[in-house]
């Protein structure tokens, strides 16, 4: 009997549930003793192989193939990417907090994709000025998506994102990251509307993530919201590397180690000057830096 591959997709009591990788089955597997004897245990969002023969209503799993990267909340591995979703009006996100979101996903090591939600509300000129300012600082760096759940716009860009990869949601409470995924894939049934401290305690939330399955293939992290992101943390010298439009300017400023704040003959600030790199993101970065007091990003 061969071995098949899965992804782990969620547990329960004793049962690890693995979605097979060609057929989309979901199979219950246990885990043979010698795993815990090894102390190993696998996670959701890992890939294994695992065997089942047709007399047992269960499959086995032989085998954990090695992690890409591992998040810590919620417990999840081999996240392709994170899917930032913001708004500029109900809410009006901060870019600071835009840009904490990023620094976090960087240092993961994950691809960052924006999407800027709820563009139906944005009516006045000043408001279309700000989605633009927005696209402009971002857009350089990430792809940017505007879409709502009203309109519709953009809806398929973002589904080829999204396909065949694993993904996580994060953004602030209300920007529309269960609005969104309900319309991406209506079988999902998330709900909307509610705080994030609410759906914490809802009745599909475990412990443990679970992945969710797109019809259009692809897979979720259910628990989407700004308390899945709290990383391990973040020295304040690393935080330059996760500023990623700052690292074609490496090895340019006056002192080789330039955190770009007080420093003279700094590339950075001259790269803002000549507006190479804007102003707002290097603002967020100066105050970052200025936060973390050689401990952790805390996100307020
Ligand atoms: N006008 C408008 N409202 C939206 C949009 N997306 C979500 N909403 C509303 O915003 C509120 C919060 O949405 P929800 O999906 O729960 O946000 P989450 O906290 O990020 O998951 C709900 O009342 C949604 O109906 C959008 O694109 N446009
Ligand atoms: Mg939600
Ligand atoms: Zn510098």
């Amino acid at each position: 009997m061969s071995w098949r591959k899965g992804i782990v997709v969620r547990f329960h009591s004793d049962m690890v549930t693995v979605q097979d990788l060609e057929s989309n089955q979901k199979i219950n597997c246990f885990l043979p003793g010698r795993f815990k004897l090894q102390k190993i245990r696998p996670i959701v969002g890992d890939y294994v192989e695992y065997s089942k023969d047709q007399q047992n209503a269960y499959g086995r799993i032989e085998n954990i193939l090695e992690r890409k990267n591992e998040l810590y909340r919620p417990r999840v591995a081999n996240l392709d990417q994170l899917v930032l979703v913001t708004s500029i009006k109900e809410p009006r996100v901060d870019l600071i907090v835009v840009d904490k979101i990023i620094v976090l996903a960087e240092k993961e090591k994950l691809d960052v994709v924006i999407v800027l939600n709820k563009t139906d509300l944005l009516g006045s000129d000043e408001e279309k000025r700000e989605m633009e300012r927005f696209i402009e600082i971002y857009g350089k760096i990430y792809p940017v998506i505007p879409t709502s759940k009203i309109t519709k716009n953009n809806l398929d860009i973002l589904k080829s994102y999204l396909k065949n990869k694993v993904s996580t949601f994060a953004g602030p409470s209300g920007v529309g990251k269960s609005s969104l995924l309900n319309v991406l894939d209506p079988k999902l049934k998330l709900r909307e509307g509610e705080i994030s401290k609410k759906l914490g305690r809802g009745k599909h939330t475990t412990t443990y993530a679970e992945l969710l399955y797109f019809d259009f293939g692809g897979y979720i992290v259910d628990t989407p919201g700004f308390s899945s992101l709290e990383l391990r943390g973040i020295k304040k010298d690393e935080v330059r590397r996760y500023f990623r439009e700052f690292l074609e300017f490496d090895g340019f400023c006056q002192f080789s180690n330039c955190s770009h704040t007080v420093e003279p003959g700094c590339a950075i600030k001259e790269a803002v000057e000549n507006g190479q790199i804007s102003l707002s993101r290097y603002t967020n970065y100066c105050q970052i830096y200025e936060e973390i007091e050689d401990s952790s990003l805390k996100l307020q």
